[in-house]
């Protein structure tokens, strides 16, 4: 089968992008190509440029892996998406990526293309444990490896924030301005919390560009919020199946999309609005709604899934009991939101029970269970120290914390980068207080939580209910 590229003749049940993609020029730079940007900021992106053509493309940058630059590189930018349901399944091709670039190969380029005055916007994933966010001060880790080194040579960097501020640098020396930094990974208030790492970044090596970035510099928040499973060979091979032609960077996405933007730009953004993004002053409400909601009980099911020993996040909803669970941690996590305006809460939580059901998402829970820690306190410890400050119970974030515990137990294991600790953590659990030695875990829980002796007996007992008596670890 010949490999996709704007040369094949794709069947006419494949939507293929309505713009001529020869005029196409690049505006943005997106870092991190992952499963998620391909099926979110780019789709979004080729609905812009649909309705509203301009220069807008996209230059895909990937930090480490050269592989996901090396297959857009084969197929001339260009790969599809599966959006899957019970209705079907419907194959896109999508082509708002105009260049790609691995930075680890070639870092010269990559600043070359955040320094040109065409780039306006550079949009983010690079998942939560990639920025060095000190989880006790919310600043800058100085450990963290890539911050590390990029405070020691600011000028090679490696990380995502050392090519941010040494790309900004080169701007303004070249008299430029800014670009827009839209962040578009799972934390709260994302924006701010990259702003502020930029900023502390730059301070370091010189506080006028500090200055400079802090007055010219935006970066808006965004909640973002699409299933997009990692791709597998299943995956490419229904591509291909569809497409005729052979789709390495293929992969396989809900019908749901969602994106909430705050409208603060440097330079305008494209008319992402066309493909259903909405644009707002205030992206907090629906952040929180989604971490707590929508992540935070997707991080409790893969546990729960993977102490039963199933795949997918749809085989624990598939159990009646575990669903069960679910819809009760959204229901006490609910009580800690605020009014989120145009999003009715009680259908909001039908509506993700239902996504989570989809019988064609393979979602695996391995794959959710993956960096826990940078997880849990957006997700579950926040709304935990919520619902504690109203006097109110915290049962149900207890249990989802207590089934991590539980499932890092059983497994032995865990993907994580604070992956020692936690095995540590595991290995050494004191019958007295099973949950006690990850609570001493430096900077995880929050003191209030490490202090409520009550949540953490609940805790305990989520742990024990997986034991059978006398076992040393879960079932
Ligand atoms: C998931 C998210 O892997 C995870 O931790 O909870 O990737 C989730 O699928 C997306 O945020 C949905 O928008």
């Amino acid at each position: 089968m010949q490999r996709l590229s704007s040369t094949t003749g794709l069947p006419d049940t494949v939507r293929q992008p309505r713009f001529d993609r020869t005029k196409l020029k690049p505006g943005i730079v997106h870092i991190g190509i992952g499963a998620f940007h391909r099926a979110h900021q780019a789709v979004f992106t080729q609905r812009a440029l649909e309705a509203e053509f301009g220069p807008w493309g996209i230059i895909a940058v990937n930090l480490r892996s050269p592989e996901p630059v090396e297959a857009l590189a084969a197929q001339e930018g260009l790969y599809s998406t599966t959006t899957r349901s019970e209705a079907g399944d419907q194959s896109e091709v999508i082509g708002a990526t105009v260049d790609w670039i691995c930075a680890a190969n070639d870092r010269a380029y990559v600043l070359s293309a955040l320094a040109d005055p065409a780039i306006r916007v550079v949009t983010l994933t690079v998942s939560e444990k990639a920025y060095g966010l000190d989880p006790v001060t919310g600043g800058l880790d100085h450990a963290h490896q890539a911050v590390a080194a990029d405070l020691k040579t600011p000028n090679a960097p490696v990380g995502v924030l050392g090519f941010l501020v040494e790309a900004l640098a080169l701007r303004r020396a070249a008299g430029l301005p800014p670009y827009t930094v839209l962040c578009c990974d799972n934390l709260p208030s994302n924006g701010k919390v990259v702003r502020r790492l930029v900023l502390e970044m730059a301070q370091l090596r010189d506080p006028t560009l500090a200055d400079w970035i802090a007055e010219k510099g935006r970066f808006p928040s965004s909640m973002v919020d699409r299933i997009v499973p990692a791709a597998t060979d299943a995956t490419r091979l229904r591509a291909g199946r569809l497409l005729g032609a052979q789709d390495a960077l293929a992969i396989d996405t809900e019908p749901f999309l969602q994106w909430v933007i705050e409208d603060d730009f440097v330079s305008g953004h494209p008319a992402w609005e066309a493909g259903g993004a909405i644009f707002t002053d205030d992206v907090e409400p629906y952040e929180k709604m989604k971490l707590r909601l929508l992540n935070g009980t997707h991080t409790l099911l893969a546990h729960l899934g993977i102490l039963a020993n199933l795949d997918y996040i749809r085989d624990v909803m598939a159990v009646p009991d575990l669903a069960a669970k679910a819809r009760l941690h959204m229901e006490e996590v609910v009580s800690t939101l605020d009014p989120v305006p145009g999003i009715e809460l009680g259908g909001y939580i039908d509506d993700l029970l239902a996504r989570f059901s989809n019988p064609t998402i393979d979602h695996r829970n391995l794959q959710i269970a993956q960096d826990t820690t940078q997880k849990l306190p957006q997700r579950i410890l926040a709304p935990a120290v919520d619902v504690l400050a109203k006097g109110e119970t915290a049962v149900a974030t207890a249990y989802a914390v207590g089934v991590w515990m539980a499932s890092v137990k059983k497994r032995g294991d865990c993907d994580d980068p604070r992956r020692s600790e936690v095995i540590a953590a595991a290995a050494s659990m004191d019958a007295m207080d099973l949950s006690g030695s990850f609570f001493s875990i430096p900077g995880l829980f929050p003191p209030g939580l490490r202090a409520a002796r009550d949540w953490r007996d609940r805790v305990n007992a989520a742990i024990l209910s997986f034991w059978d008596s006398g076992a040393a670890s879960p079932r």
